[in-house]
């Protein structure tokens, strides 16, 4: 399966509408401190407009909620369930992401069937609470060097902070994309937030490929 070079967090269906009408074909959604059953609705809701315009949902935190409501994906932090347990809960068809903070954590995601990884935090962001260590464009560097000496294979997304001056920097050190909350949903014009980072990063691939 193909996982996009756009990932867009949201917390709202109509976050991931507008996104998906400007072409965006990936939303992860991100709910803190939700009950199940709100979180539940929400979540239906959200897979509904995504599965309106063909894009992939990946639910943060929880496994079983991916597999109740039948979602692409389920993205795991450091605090989830363990990957390995998680793809024997939904299985080899459902998405799994998972949380990287360091090149230790991704080889073990890695080893664990992760289909991608999200490596971050970039910079400082206000959007996450119990931020990680900051990784900058030349942590991002060190690791992606250090995957590509072991022969590790897996598309890494950035996470943090990310605006679009950082794209072009961080498609040259070799990530596959990047995963984008405040960017896009506290710009004024979401929808043209969303397709300026999408021709930037086609852009950036095409590059890449030359
Ligand atoms: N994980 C690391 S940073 C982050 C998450 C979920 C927040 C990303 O949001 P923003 O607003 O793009 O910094
Ligand atoms: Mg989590």
């Amino acid at each position: 399966m193909t996982i996009s070079s756009f990932h867009y967090i949201v917390t709202q269906p109509e976050q991931a509408a507008v996104a998906c009408s400007a072409g965006a074909d990936w939303i992860q959604l991100r709910l803190k401190n939700k009950p199940y059953e709100d979180w539940k609705a929400i979540a239906q809701e959200t897979l509904a407009v995504c599965q309106a315009s063909g894009a992939r949902l990946i639910i943060n935190d929880n496994p079983h909620l991916a597999g109740e409501i039948g979602a692409d994906g389920v993205h795991l932090g450091k605090e989830d369930m363990p990957l390995a347990q998680a793809r024997k809960l939904v299985g080899s068809e459902v998405i799994i992401g998972g949380t990287a903070n360091t090149l230790e954590d991704i080889v073990q995601h890695y080893q664990s069937g992760a289909d991608y990884i999200g490596l971050g935090p970039y910079r400082f962001t206000t959007t996450k609470e119990k931020l990680s260590p900051i990784l900058g464009l030349a942590g991002y560097k060190g690791i992606m060097e250090a995957l590509q000496q072991q022969g590790i294979s897996i598309p890494v997304i950035a996470i943090g902070g990310i605006t679009r001056t950082d794209v072009p920097l961080l498609r040259q050190v070799g990530v596959h994309g990047i995963a984008v909350s405040s960017a896009v949903s506290a710009a004024a014009d979401p929808a043209e937030q969303t397709r300026l980072f999408l021709t930037l990063l086609y852009e950036s691939i095409a590059d890449h490929r030359r």
